[in-house]
């Protein structure tokens, strides 16, 4: 694999480059044929299966959160094992458990265009206490439709998804500053803004003067974690890609990538491709708050959704806001520079010390790192080459303190191991390149299968990595795992790094495409872990705590069955009075309060085909006949050795039958 790395860089640069970044693809199948790509057992270190064994019955020294990018969800995977504990349903509907099926959850996909229930999920970052992970609660980005969600890991529960205005295509998102004083969302497309929250209507070829970006500013309570957009600052019309914040010394700093500092609107891989440099934009967020708070912020009005999940009444809840407040860079002297960075530029990264900034530039030849003391003594010298909008620009050389030569080919994305080495992920060349930040080469590589994105090192991008292992994220798959027809997993590669040079020791599938993510050990996890509900502090409006609570009512032409389910049986389970049309809302209350005993509730019919109710909860399964007949419903989940005899029956009569509403278990009821 070495050899093909020399081989490309003998063949590529410059002409031969562009050609390599559009056929990546193609070059990895050279690279790799059948014969070299299973047969890498020679790439694998000889006692890898132990170094990854976690025996039955023990558990995983990490929880990682791998993004599920298209499919908008998160996986959660043990590490060194690469177990798969469960796919956390963010801005995506889930059929494992009824998340944005069910009644309860729908308002979490509520946005100011309806009902958004898929999305593109790429950076989940955990929250943090004093620059360290902290294991309280994860944050995503919603890519597409601009969304910033919290994950609460106690229950790893979706329990809150913010709308982002003013954005469009939220990528450079969502990044939490050392004691997650704010979550920091950046716009990876610029728009015309028509100040009123949304985008304008006018013509592309208006581009350069109308068109903007924003950085938002999510406050976020430091005891309940709960999210408030603060202000945003409206920036100059490029691309924003990627961000990360600083670190000790630059922790009130937060960098962005840009791209398309030409501002084209069309053919962008073009278009944004002219000038020889973009820029890497550092905002003092912290000033940022400050001339926010002493007036500085105009207010202009908007439309956006909030959505919470209730903690005790388990139901979501949408709230539209109707302003936002903003800042101006030219307004804000101090706040916001431009350092000059190598053509389109993707991460950009903070070392642990926080004075360097990495900044991976996929077509650039080397990797340019800026040094945050340099900055600083740029900014008081003025070492300015001009302005865009009021914000200086720095001279590149005043801010550069290396560049990282001959890295490999297409650099991406960079992580930390705390021990003074850094890790590149090299999208073209497929491979992670170890450079060490004392001087700047490269130590060692190691072939990656194929076309690697992000990489992940459990608090790589923190003050304190923990430098055992990394995740290599790869875009291609290909000849790595049996065949599945043209749709194929992508799949993750667990490094060891903790010696001084990387080994290979695990392949697995992830659940669709990841991008980024993080992992935590699990000590800070697992004890906060909630085991069940409390019934006695369900607060849904149609619990029913006790079997003899439970009924069916008519309102109108709405039905509300009040259910219980405990092991063996649901209450009432025979019930009649439906009538075709009717709207049949069946509150379903799980009775048990033992961990692990979840019940599911199915209606022949439904078209949304079930939901999964966890022990101490209420779910709601919302159900419109459209036949008469006798319609069984049963329990989902097997959930005791009589699980099968687990069902019901409905009886669904024709509209306007006389046919009175009556329910029972066991010994019928006369009629109410
Ligand atoms: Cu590089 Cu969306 Cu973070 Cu993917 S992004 S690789
Ligand atoms: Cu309850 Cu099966």
């Amino acid at each position: 694999m070495k050899s093909l790395f020399t081989t490309i860089k003998k063949a590529a640069p410059a002409a031969a480059f562009t050609l390599a970044l559009a056929g990546g693809a193609v070059l990895q199948g050279c690279s790799s044929g059948p014969g070299e790509g299973s047969a890498t057992a020679a790439g694998v270190a000889s006692d890898a299966a132990q170094a990854v064994y976690v025996a039955p019955g023990k558990h995983d020294e990490y929880y990682s959160f791998l993004s599920g990018g298209f499919n908008g969800q998160m996986s959660v995977y043990g590490l060194p094992s690469g177990r798969l504990l469960k796919i956390i349903p963010v801005f995506t509907q889930h059929g494992e458990n009824g998340y944005g099926y069910n009644e309860e959850s729908k308002a979490m996909l509520n946005t100011s265009h309806g009902f958004v229930p898929w999305d593109d999920l790429h950076h989940p970052k955990l929250s943090r206490t004093n620059g360290m992970t902290d294991g309280r609660w994860l944050f995503a980005n919603g890519n597409n439709t601009p969304r910033v969600a919290r994950v609460d890991l106690t229950t790893f529960e979706t329990v809150e998804i913010m709308e982002i205005p003013n954005s469009a295509g939220n990528h450079c998102s969502p990044y939490p500053t050392d004691n997650n004083e704010y979550v920091i969302a950046g716009t990876r497309f610029s728009v015309p803004l028509d100040m009123k929250g949304g985008t304008a209507d006018v013509s592309m070829d208006e581009y350069k003067d109308k068109f903007r970006g924003s950085i938002s500013f999510i406050k976020v309570d430091q005891e309940k974690g709960d999210m408030e957009l603060d202000f945003q600052i409206l920036v100059p019309g490029f691309d924003y890609d990627l961000a990360n914040g600083g670190k000790g010394p630059s922790s009130d700093w937060v960098f962005f990538t840009t791209y398309n500092t030409e501002r084209s609107g069309t053919l962008k891989e073009l278009g944004a491709s002219q000038n020889d440099r973009d820029y890497l934009a550092a905002v003092n967020w912290k000033l940022a708050a400050k001339y926010a708070a002493e007036g500085k912020a105009k207010e202009m009005p908007a439309y956006y959704y909030h959505n919470k999940m209730d903690k005790d009444t388990h139901i979501a809840k949408s709230t539209i806001k109707k302003t936002v407040r903003y800042l101006l860079p030219e307004d804000c002297p101090g706040m916001m520079y431009l350092i000059p960075a190598p053509k389109s530029p993707h991460g950009i990264d903070v070392d642990p010390s926080g004075e360097h900034m990495v900044v991976s530039g996929k077509l650039a030849a080397t990797i340019p790192v800026f040094s945050f003391s340099k900055m600083q003594e740029a900014i008081k010298n003025k070492s300015f080459d001009g302005e865009i909008n009021g914000i200086p620009v720095f001279k590149y050389e005043s801010v550069l303190k290396a560049e990282v030569p001959e890295p490999g080919l297409g650099p991406l994305h960079t992580e930390f191991d705390g021990k003074g080495n850094a890790y590149t992920s090299m999208f073209v060349s497929s491979e992670i390149v170890k450079w060490k930040l004392s001087d700047f080469t490269v130590v060692d590589r190691m072939p990656v299968y194929y076309s690697v994105g992000h990489l992940m090192i459990p608090g790589g991008d923190t003050h304190t990595p923990d430098g055992k292992y990394l995740v290599a994220m790869n875009k291609i798959t290909k000849d790595r795992y049996l065949p599945t027809g043209p749709e194929l997993a992508h799949s993750a590669q667990l490094i060891d790094i903790s010696g001084e040079k990387m080994r290979m020791l695990l392949d697995f599938p992830t659940v669709a495409e990841p991008h980024y993510a993080q992992a935590i050990k699990a000590e800070k996890v697992a004890p906060n872990s909630v085991k069940f509900y409390d019934l006695a502090k369900n607060k849904h409006p149609h619990a029913v705590k006790k079997e003899s609570d439970a009924s069916v009512t008519r309102e109108g032409n709405v039905v509300r069955v009040k259910m219980t389910a405990i092991r063996s049986h649901m209450t009432p389970d025979n019930i009649e009075g439906v009538q075709v049309g009717d709207t049949v809302l069946f509150h379903v209350t799980n009775l048990e309060q033992d961990w692990d005993v979840p019940h599911g509730f199915a209606v022949m019919g439904a078209n949304t085909a079930e939901t999964l109710i966890m022990p101490g909860a209420t779910q709601t399964l919302r159900w419109v006949p459209k036949k008469a007949g006798v319609f069984p419903f049963y329990c989902t989940d097997f959930c005791s050795a009589l699980h099968q005899e687990m069902q019901g029956y409905i009886r669904v009569s024709p509209k306007g039958s006389p046919v009175p509403i009556s329910f029972s278990t066991g010994k019928k009821k006369p009629a109410a």
